[in-house]
């Protein structure tokens, strides 16, 4: 049968109110509001998806309409956040939306609030695939996300008696409406089995992968708006299902419910989101799902050629490059190699040209313990002929490192794919490396010590492969949307095409010293701390007064991200308030939240730590009029958005060389935050872009490191500093965990280890000599006023949509759509 393809019923921004009811009354079955705002939100969801896939369905066709070059971002990881509000700003119809809602006596503001985030990532590296997509969609660029569309996302967190408690996120519980399933563009994903080898009448070789288990990708498209130009991307999600096919000896064998339940095996592929942000997850189940999501994705993208190519791929590496989000999907590099020699017939020589100059790398982490590794053993098992095709791009790999340096065995042992041992593992991001023609860091320092450092010799042998690209973040979601106060004021005097081009927020310089200006300025931060600190109280029962400088740190909880050198500051001020000492001293609320990994004892007892500090210093009458602490549970994008709009001075304290750019310390500073930090990742270029003078600087440099660590001597540096004496002093006595003995004697251990590669008693000085500097700046409205209009100021080169171009002249070279 012949579908109609024209364009079905009008949907605009006037058919919206109707539309609105139409979705409430009849697609829903509802009358009432009531009790469950979640309907109206629900309608109001599918009301704009209607909007989005008309969109979807003519960008789609611009597409067709010429072949276009386009890329594939690959990510484990999407951490989306709320899709609500973002859509309503990018499709501007926030009047509609609210005349819609008028009919119900709702606001805009309350339906938002009955969206689950999307929380299908841990952090950083899923976050910025998100604000990706947005710059793509807004650059019109033809990008399509793929990822997992795991049922359970990041773990809820809530705290119990100080300590976390993690809560399975339900996310799909209430639908997600944003959504569209498409299982006639299903694919089969192949595991374990072996490999049959046979000769051709020409001699050739053949591969055939059999015996396998396998499992569909059923894919989801979740439309994904740029910023008011009519164009929709796609997020292409996938989730596992069993193929339907019983194993009918079983079967007959009276094993019907074992059939059966063989589904779940399959279904779990996509069931949860591993939650370690910083080490290895290490486990076959992890496996599964970077191969699952790579070879669907593949193939989806490969079936979509051979419909207009036929076996024709001559030319497919001019329409095609796959970016990888870090090695997580690295496992493509052989599958794109399987899928061409075995299944579409291509030699060597050629499939290795176009897996070479299709695939392009992105590393996000120099931490070792995050640099993944597969055990040989477990490929085999796996994916035995993956493994197979890694061997092969190994030796000839290896063949070239030889040439490169002749007879020098051990560097062939350094940089083999393969790590030799007892347990022989296969290295990723080699791989990745080795398979890829574009290899970036995340921010200019990191590039630098990726390059001079972990990938040293691979950048003698390919330096042109290595590139920077700065991270940034999306300005509609985190000024524009998160920060509406703001950004009106901002407009009013620039015009609101820095929404577009945030290099034009640097128009704002002129206000800097204008009186008027800044009134307006500080009555939004006021307005936005009130909405924080309401949140606070909610979530944590502790007063934030909106008169005393918020001072806020929230991202994963990692000992490289030093929150424990923070609260070690907290107690100091409080120990300084319980002498009297409270000369100069700026009243402030000091904010942390975080999750951390399940199993990182560490990381959880730090959370303890800061629960049993904040309540002995909320619970102290002398202490109130200067410092209340708070533990924000279940920090995600949503307490973000309210977070950092609110924030006074921005926490970005992680040991030199070790946080790879962060992104979190870009929305702080969007938003009119100072920031104090050291000198790492991207905190580099956000104190050269506002000036030396607009930054709170501590801390030992990355260069420094190595040297200070090979004379560590912290029991030395603690007994020659009377504040961090007194300090620890105060922690041992037991003052923070009264009935709790010795529950820190870990943290206090590792302060004093000469190991501690975090460096914390050696930063500690320091980092509480600029947060005096800080709060003594903080005390002078003006100048705190002028600090943070010129952080905002300063910010343009911090929009994704720069690195999104960059990523687009160096490495995509893709044309965009007529938007
Ligand atoms: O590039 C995004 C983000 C950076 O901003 C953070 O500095 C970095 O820690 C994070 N990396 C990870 C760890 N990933 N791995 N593997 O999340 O990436």
């Amino acid at each position: 049968c012949t579908l109609a393809t024209n364009n079905g019923p009008v949907v605009n921004a006037s058919t919206l109110p109707d539309d609105l009811q139409r979705h409430f009354h009849y697609t829903l079955g509802r009358d009432e509001v009531g009790e469950s705002p979640q309907y109206l939100y629900h309608a109001l969801a599918l009301t704009i998806r209607d909007r989005l896939m008309e969109k979807l369905r003519a960008t789609k066709k611009q597409q067709q309409k010429q072949p276009t070059r386009r890329a594939a971002y690959l990510s484990l990881e999407f951490l989306m956040g709320r899709a609500l509000g973002n859509a309503v700003l990018n499709l501007d119809l926030e009047d509609s939306v609210r005349k819609g809602l008028n009919h119900y006596s709702c606001e805009l503001e309350s339906i938002a609030e009955s969206e689950h985030d999307a929380g299908l990532g841990n952090g950083g590296l899923g976050r910025l695939a998100a604000c990706f997509l947005d710059s793509c969609a807004s650059l019109a660029l033809p990008v399509t996300g793929y990822g997992i569309r795991y049922e359970y996302g990041m773990f809820n967190q809530s705290i119990e008696n100080g300590h976390q408690v993690e809560h399975p996120d339900n996310w799909l519980r209430d639908g997600h409406p944003w959504e569209v399933a498409a299982p006639e563009y299903n694919r089969r994903v192949k595991f374990f089995g072996h490999v049959d080898t046979y000769q051709d009448k020409e001699g050739r070789t053949h591969y055939q992968w059999v015996g396998t288990e396998d499992v569909l990708a059923v894919p989801y498209d979740v439309p994904i708006p740029g910023y008011q130009n009519d164009i929709v991307n796609t997020l292409r999600l996938w989730k596992s299902t069993a193929t339907d096919e019983f194993d009918l000896g079983e079967f007959n064998a009276g094993s019907y419910t074992e059939a059966v339940a063989r589904k779940n095996l399959a279904e779990q592929i996509t069931m949860v989101l591993y939650p370690n942000d910083a080490s290895e997850n290490g486990k076959e189940l992890r496996l599964r799902q970077q191969y699952f999501l790579t070879s669907a994705s593949l193939q989806d993208i490969i079936a979509e050629w051979v419909k207009i190519h036929g076996s024709d791929f001559t030319d497919f590496a001019k329409y095609h490059v796959f970016q990888l989000n870090d090695t997580h999907p690295s496992v493509a590099i052989a599958e794109l190699m399987r899928l061409l020699l075995d299944e579409h017939d291509l030699d060597w020589d050629f499939a290795w040209q176009i897996t070479t100059s299709t695939m392009a790398y992105t590393n996000h982490t120099l931490l070792p313990e995050a640099l993944e590794k597969w055990s040989v053993r477990l490929f085999a098992h796996l994916l035995p002929r993956l493994l197979e095709i890694i061997y092969e791009i190994n030796a000839r790999f290896l063949t070239e490192v030889a040439c490169h340096w002749p007879g020098d065995v051990d560097k062939q042992r350094a940089l083999s794919i393969i790590e030799e041992g007892d347990d022989p593992q296969v290295r990723m991001a080699y791989l990745a490396i080795v398979g890829s023609f574009s290899v970036n860091g995340v921010a200019a320092l990191h590039t630098q010590l990726l390059s001079a450092g972990l990938f040293n010799d691979f950048y003698q042998l390919t330096p042109n492969k290595f590139n920077n690209k700065t991270n940034g973040v999306t300005p509609r979601r985190w000024l524009a949307h998160c920060n509406p106060k703001l950004s009106e004021l901002i407009s009013d005097k620039i015009g609101h095409n820095w929404t577009r081009d945030l290099s034009e927020i640097s128009k704002l310089r002129r206000y800097y010293d204008n009186t008027k200006f800044h009134v307006k300025w500080q009555h939004v931060k006021q307005h936005n701390k009130q909405q924080l600190a309401d949140l606070v109280k909610q979530a944590c029962g502790v007063e934030f007064d909106t008169n005393m400088m918020f001072d806020v740190q929230v991202k994963r909880m990692h000992e490289y991200k030093r929150q424990l050198l923070n609260i070690l500051h907290v107690i100091h001020l409080y120990d300084r308030i319980r002498r009297g000492d409270t000369e100069g001293m700026t009243p402030r609320c000091v904010l942390i939240g975080g999750k951390a990994a399940p199993g990182y004892f560490i990381a959880k007892l730090t959370i303890k730590l800061i629960n049993n500090v904040a309540a002995t210093i909320n619970a102290d009458p002398l202490a109130q009029p200067w410092l209340r602490v708070a533990f924000l549970p279940n920090y995600n994008v949503t307490a973000m958005e309210t977070i950092c709009a609110a924030t006074d001075l921005s926490e970005q304290i992680s040991t030199a060389g070790k946080e790879a750019s962060g992104t979190g310390n870009m929305k702080f500073m969007m938003n009119g935050a100072a920031t104090i930090g050291t000198l790492d990742g991207a905190n580099v270029e956000i104190r050269d872009a506002v000036g030396a003078d607009n930054f709170f600087l501590f801390g030992a440099r990355s260069e420094q490191v190595a040297d200070i660590r090979a004379h560590y001597d912290p029991a030395h540096i603690i007994a020659n500093d009377n504040n961090l004496n007194s300090v620890m002093a105060l922690l041992r006595s037991g003052h923070f965990n009264l009935f709790e003995g010795g529950l820190f004697q870990p943290l206090i251990d590792a302060i004093l280890n000469p190991d501690d590669q975090w460096l914390v008693a050696y930063d500690f000085a320091s980092y509480c000599e600029a947060q005096q500097i800080a709060a003594l700046a903080y005390q002078d409205k003006e100048t705190w006023t002028q600090l943070s209009i010129l952080n905002t100021a300063a910010s343009g080169s911090f929009s994704s949509d720069r690195t999104i171009n960059e990523y687009n002249q160096d490495i995509w070279k893709l044309t965009p759509l007529n938007a």
